[in-house]
């Protein structure tokens, strides 16, 4: 079905626009090393590359343009097609003949890079090509071969360039007959998933079934085999590909158990969900009822257990991965930019296989915190890693902490998360509704128009709102066809209070997993929802022992913090009295236009004169005016604490 939504919303085309104006073309001169910036390892560890990009300058050299060593990451490759996906879903909403000869450009360079078999890796072609898919734990070959095929999907819908198609065809193709059951295929799998959801995005627009059932393949014969990587390793025999990967247990693959037995989320947090979202599609397309319920235990583990009130995932540096239910540190956690990006996308799977609003919570919650927090308001700096506290010192002297960043790099030396914001933010358009043929979830209140052909006519939907300004959503809808219209319409679980109306009368309002359904008929309709939003109190689970006695505030979709710019140093040592009021205040001046949220709170004073331990209890105090920021705007006015859960008095 062809949905065609366009976006035209006051907190969003701002963003939109950044990505047109300053990431696109910034990301761009970073990849050809064209640019002066400081570009910095991930965390502190002499083997990770840093000294420069070299990603297109690899593509010159396996295309034979160029001479020269290969540079980066075995996976450097996919900041080139990541950054050629933000193009295309940017070109849909601002046409720029200029970015499309240079994409066009790219497009050429990379199917010269390719081989004649179909194959395509920078890494493989110029420095090892005699261990081609040999080392698929470490050597993200399918990985790449993934990111590839998902922006050529979306280059060609954006362009109908046919050489992207192709040459994604003839990788996908070299793909299906290198890998699958039988004789004389091998019968392997990628260690980072990724190319499950480039097949299937390819099968969704040629309609070849070969392409699902190599995705099928894939999801399928993960952990299957326990013995898998160590005998990939052995056969090969030699160096790892990847430093340190190679010693990494079968459940940061999640190959430990496959897929349809496992109940938990193991291992790197985006490869859980790049799987998730492969296996949400592949249940949705196909129907297949195990699959769906492997998701949904996937999910329930996730939102339920592991995720942090930001939207993060991944509790840990080391291996940046989920730990253990309830393990929600908020200063040395992982929280990768890419990994709630992720979380988007296995929710936006999971509306298609179900109408719950929860997915559409959840994807809500990752989108407006910790995505957005990935960058900078200038669009030129981004965090891999996003904590919920930070204190500069401890990120400056203390080891465990240096993943930790006060201040966004202007580029990172595994690169995998700015390019991935730009394609997420560019391609907002394809969350904010879900079409389950008659019936048409708004998932996200965003300004926006879609429509679609049913079969007997057009539909089409107009949402006008200022959200999250405020909670006032007035839909219109144009039902030119032959067939009543569901709308339904999510009620945040953060809204308490709520009214609606339908063509002028008011409506009572009932719930069927957080939506309210209309039914359409026929002709010009027009729908109010009334959201009352304003600051919220939230508490984790007890058995969250980081953050018991403390307490975090919301205003509708954004969680707020507070700054030592804001509210001074020692941020530990600001409570916020259970009773105090927060007063919500609009400030256009202040870092691009926020919502500041005040209380009148209370703060301890850290006295260095006291000794380390004392008997007394006595501790001075002083009252303090509380400020907060939403949390994505942190850390956009210098080096400066920051934290989430604030102790509650
Ligand atoms: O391995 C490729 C990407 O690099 C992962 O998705 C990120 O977590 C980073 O490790
Ligand atoms: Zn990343």
């Amino acid at each position: 079905m062809d949905i065609r939504v366009t976006v035209n919303d006051a907190f969003w085309n701002k963003y939109r626009e950044l990505v047109r104006a300053e990431m696109i073309p910034y990301q761009w001169d970073v990849l050809n090393d064209a640019i002066d910036i400081n570009i910095e390892k991930e965390r502190d560890d002499d083997s990770i590359p840093s000294e420069k990009s070299h990603a297109i300058e690899n593509f010159k050299i396996a295309a034979g343009r160029s001479k020269g060593e290969h540079y980066g990451w075995v996976f450097q490759d996919s900041d080139v097609y990541k950054w050629l996906e933000a193009v295309a879903y940017s070109l849909k909403y601002a046409w720029d003949d200029e970015l499309k000869k240079t994409a066009d450009s790219v497009v050429d360079l990379i199917s010269e890079a390719q081989e004649a078999d179909g194959y395509l890796n920078t890494y493989f072609t110029i420095k090892e090509p005699s261990r081609k898919y040999k080392r698929l734990a470490e050597s993200h070959e399918l990985y790449c071969a993934g990111h590839f095929i998902e922006a050529a999907v979306a280059y060609y819908e954006a362009t109908s360039n046919e050489k992207v198609l192709s040459t994604a065809r003839k990788l996908a193709d070299h793909i299906f007959d290198t890998f699958g059951e039988g004789e004389g295929k091998l019968h392997d799998v990628d260690g980072h998933e990724e190319i499950e959801i480039g097949l299937m995005r390819l099968y969704h627009l040629t309609d070849n079934e070969k392409y699902m059932r190599t995705a099928e393949y894939f999801l399928r014969e993960r952990g299957k085999d326990p013995d898998l990587f160590a005998k990939q390793r052995k056969a090969d025999g030699g160096e790892p590909v990847i430093a340190g990967l190679d010693k990494a247990p079968n459940e940061y693959f999640q190959a430990h158990l496959p897929v349809e037995k496992q109940d938990t989320a193991e291992g790197h947090a985006v490869r859980v969900v790049y799987l998730c979202t492969a296996l949400a599609d592949l249940a949705a397309t196909t129907k297949d009822k195990k699959l769906e319920d492997a998701c949904r235990r996937l999910w329930r583990n996730i939102v339920d257990k592991r995720m942090y009130i930001t939207g993060g995932i991944g509790s840990t540096v080391i291996g940046e991965a989920f730990t253990l239910d309830y393990d929600l540190p908020n200063d040395t956690m992982y929280c990768e930019t890419c990994a709630s990006i992720g979380l988007i996308f296995f929710a936006r799977q999971m509306l298609r296989l179900e109408a719950d609003a929860e997915y559409a919570d959840i994807m809500e919650r990752a989108l407006y915190n910790t995505a957005l927090s990935g960058m900078a308001l200038d669009g030129k700096h981004f965090f891999y890693v996003n904590p919920l506290e930070a204190v500069p010192e401890k990120s400056e002297k203390d080891p465990t902490k240096s993943h930790v960043k006060i201040i966004r790099p202007e580029w990172l030396g595994c690169a995998c998360c700015p390019p991935n914001l730009a394609r997420m933010i560019a391609s907002l358009d394809r969350y904010i509704y879900t079409v389950n043929e008659n019936e048409i979830l708004i998932n996200l209140f965003i300004k926006s128009a879609m429509e679609y052909d049913n079969g007997s006519g057009r539909v089409s939907v107009r949402q006008e709102t200022d959200y999250p300004g405020s909670g006032k959503i007035e839909v219109s809808v144009v039902n030119e066809s032959n067939e009543d219209i569901s709308i339904a319409i999510r009620i945040p679980n953060w809204c308490d209070a709520y009214s609606g109306s339908f063509d002028g009368q008011e409506q009572k309002i009932t719930k069927d997993k957080g939506y309210w359904y209309i039914k359409v008929g026929k002709g010009t309709h027009e729908i109010g929802l009334e959201m009352e939003i304003k600051p919220k109190r939230w508490y984790a689970n007890p058995k969250v022992s980081e953050d018991i006695g403390k307490v975090a505030i919301s205003r509708g979709p954004q969680v707020y913090c507070i700054e030592g710019v804001d509210n001074g140093d020692d941020l530990h040592c600001v409570y916020l009295p259970e009773e105090a009021e927060l007063d919500y205040e609009w400030q256009a001046d202040l870092l691009g236009g926020v919502g500041v949220i005040e209380a009148c709170g209370i703060r301890y004073m850290a006295d260095s004169d006291k000794p380390l331990y004392s008997s007394s209890k006595e501790r001075k105090s002083k009252e303090q005016k509380i400020r907060m920021i939403p949390y994505y705007a942190w850390a956009n006015r210098g080096r400066n604490e920051m934290r989430v859960w604030l102790n509650e008095a």
